[in-house]
């Protein structure tokens, strides 16, 4: 059984891979497809960019694909970056520089203030279907300093209050059993089955 993501992220490939390990399917990322073009994400929700993403693909390739799209909103920011989080800093997509304007723009808030959510929105996309979305969210706060080196993206500003760690503190396995993407793919795991077979 395979699974074809279309992401070009690596974070989020290394994530999809051991995830979906323990349900037996083989994962394979648009590092497989080098010859596949970027998908414009031109929508202004995260279900719009994750339909273009799963669709535009699976269109391509003529097969059952998984897009996932996702980000960080904050409450003080009115839920930005939002669908902006991978060029929040600029065009190119930069981690460190996205960090760095992210807790500019929250320099002058205190820890009770600075309430953010990660969300997840994946969608299945395959031939002479319909397409399906599914979404997932992790609350949390942005702390003022990073803490930890594991995960990417925003991992190190988002402290869980559960964990008493930020994303970047946690061990993979731990981020993979709570996080915005692993309840996605809990509610995915549901209706997957079912929906390949229709
Ligand atoms: P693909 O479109 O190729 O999948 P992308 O990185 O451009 O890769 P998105 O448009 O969905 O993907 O942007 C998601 C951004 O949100 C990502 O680059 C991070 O900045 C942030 N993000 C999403 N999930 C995250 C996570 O688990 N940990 C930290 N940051 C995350
Ligand atoms: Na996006």
């Amino acid at each position: 059984n395979r699974i074809i993501i279309a992401t070009g992220n690596k974070g989020k490939a290394a994530e999809f891979k051991s995830i979906f390990e323990k349900y037996g399917f083989e994962i394979h990322t648009l590092h497989d497809y080098p010859e596949l073009g970027e998908i414009d994400e031109t929508g202004d929700t995260f279900a719009e960019n994750a339909l273009l993403k799963a669709e535009g693909i699976a269109k391509e390739l003529n097969t059952i694909v998984l897009a996932d799209d996702s980000g960080l909103k904050v409450d003080a920011l009115q839920g930005q970056p939002g669908v902006y989080s991978a060029r929040y800093a600029g065009e190119e997509k930069n981690d460190a520089k996205n960090n760095a304007k992210l807790l500019g723009e929250l320099s002058e808030l205190p820890f009770e203030e600075r309430t953010a959510h990660f969300h997840c929105t994946l969608a299945l996309a395959g031939p002479d279907r319909d397409s399906l979305t599914i979404e997932g969210e992790l609350d949390g706060y942005i702390l003022g300093v990073p803490r930890g080196h594991n995960g990417f993206g925003y991992d190190s500003l988002f402290y869980v209050p559960e964990k008493e760690k930020t994303l970047a503190e946690l061990t993979h396995e731990e981020k993979n059993a709570i996080s915005h993407r692993a309840v996605a793919v809990r509610k995915l795991e549901k209706v997957l089955e079912e929906w390949i077979q229709n």
